[in-house]
Parts: C-alpha cells; structure tokens; sequence
C-alpha cells in the first residue's frame, strides 16, 4: 500500500509522467520559507544565485529540512520504492515581466544517470499558474525514450544549454498550477516547460531534482550522493555527501562548491559552451 499517494494517484504518474499538485505544507509555511530565502538574497546573493542557484539544500538548512520533509519522502517512496538518494536540487526563479523561460525539455537527457527512471518534485514557493509562468507538461511523453535536444544557448533560457526538443505538439501541454506551499512530482524523461512571469510578483520554484532509486549510478562525472531514505548505496565509488549543520556553515560551502563542479562537468559534458549557471 503507498504512504502517502492513493492507488489511482500512484497509476496516474506512471500513465502521465508527473502528478499535480500535491498539498504539501501551508501557505503560511510556504511564506516562512520564501523570507528565509529572500533574506539569504538580501544578505548573501552569491551563495544562491547563477552556479549556486543549484544545490542550495547543501548550504541552508531550511531547505534541506524541505528536502528531507516527510510527505515528499513518503510521496517518492510510493513513486520509486523505500531505498533512495538525492542527485541534487535547483531553484528556479523569474522575476516580475521577466523574459525568462524554460524551453521544452527532458530533464535526463545531460544528467548522465544508466536510468531515467527518477522523479522530480517541484515546490512552489510563490504563485505558480499561467501569468507567472508555470511548468507544462505533455502528458505520456515520458513513454518515448530521450529525444534528441538542440543546444541554442538562448538569452532567456533558464536551462543550462538552453536545450530544446523540437516538434513538441503544445496542444497537449497541461499547465501544473500550484498555490504556494504544494507540490508537483515529475517523471526524469517527461517533457516539459514554462513561459516568461508577466505577472508583478515573483515566481519561486525549488526543484528536488531528483530523487532516484540506488541501481541508478552516474555514468558520466562521479557519483555523490546524499542518502534520504532506506538503504544507503553501495559504498563503490560513491562520495555520500553531508547536511549542513548550519546555514552557510563554512564545511557545507566547500562541500556544495566541489558538488557543483561535478555537476556542471555532467550537465555541460561534450557542450560548445559552458554558461554561469
Ligand atoms: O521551473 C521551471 O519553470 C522549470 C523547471 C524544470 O524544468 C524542472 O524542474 O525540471
């Protein structure tokens, strides 16, 4: 029986590729957060801004409190089985009338994972409908294997490689509208995007990307790993990586800069050009 998700639930992620939206906490919580968050901007904007957009959990406790929350635990473990790691996390950000979007995509294609077989969860930390810009989803097309992207690079591609998949018939694009403080989970192969924020508030959006059963082993870069649930991974060649003590505590900084290398060596593998973020 699942932990958290029903039956019906559970067969429509693996019929879809994605699930939402899940009420995981409070708007009042999820603004507690945003302001934890929007302080560490104020205070401390490089630790999570441009390259260290990605892997903030490692570096401020607040997030990784989100990161090892109960209900997401409980959802994944209903969506992957009991014994699970986190790749990593990044935090998808637009501003007010920003140009800023994320081309359609699947996730797996530059993660260098041997299976795609992982799950996404996404939290809204502000708004997330159609004037803020959020994710879409094409229902059943994580069915299809990895298809081939196009790296354009685009100014106001929020994806690494600004890459895209051609061809993507948008008329059965599902928008995944969230309020505040829930949750949408999606599949490593689904295909996915976001349209610019034509709205005048921020959208804020903290991606767990991604959870992912122990058979699952990088195949490009090298394996690290922070175990969330159930059994740990094999010891071979894998580096487990730690929880921040403390927000900004000095070991979390050094131990997130070397984790973000690795990560931007994976993403960027084989790129003719390597962006800030
Ligand atoms: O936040 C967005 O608009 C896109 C996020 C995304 O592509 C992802 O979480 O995989």
């Amino acid at each position: 029986m699942p932990k958290f998700l029903t039956d019906s639930e559970v067969k429509r992620y693996h019929d879809d590729g994605y699930l939402s939206p899940i009420d995981l906490m409070s708007e009042s919580d999820a603004a507690a957060i945003m302001a934890q968050l929007e302080e560490v901007e104020r205070l401390h904007s490089q630790h999570v801004h441009a390259e260290n957009r990605n892997n903030a959990h490692l570096v401020l406790s607040f997030l990784d409190e989100l990161a090892f929350h109960e209900i997401i635990l409980d959802v994944v473990e209903d969506l992957i089985g009991p014994d699970y790691s986190l790749w990593g996390s990044v935090l998808f950000i637009k501003e007010p009338g920003s140009k800023h979007f994320v081309s359609w995509h699947q996730d797996a294609t530059y993660m260098g994972m041997t299976s795609n077989n992982f799950v996404t969860p996404w939290i809204a930390l502000s708004p997330s409908n159609k004037e803020t810009g959020c994710m879409s989803m094409i229902p059943g097309s994580h069915r299809n294997a990895i298809i081939e992207h196009d790296d354009t690079y685009g100014k106001d591609n929020i994806l690494t490689r600004g890459q895209v998949v051609k061809d993507v018939d948008e008329s059965q694009a599902v928008d995944l509208i969230l309020r505040p403080g829930q949750m949408s989970v999606h599949h490593g192969e689904i295909i996915h995007g976001s349209q610019p924020n034509q709205s005048s508030q921020r959208r804020v959006g903290f991606a767990l990307q991604s959870y992912m059963p122990n058979n699952i082993d990088q195949h490009i870069g090298e394996n690290m790993w922070l175990h969330a649930r159930g059994k740990k991974r094999s010891q071979q060649n894998t580096t487990f990586l730690s929880r921040p003590a403390e927000s900004l505590d000095k070991s979390a900084l050094l131990q997130r800069d070397v984790v973000n290398k690795n990560f931007s060596d994976i993403l960027y593998h084989g790129a003719a050009q390597r962006r800030e973020y």
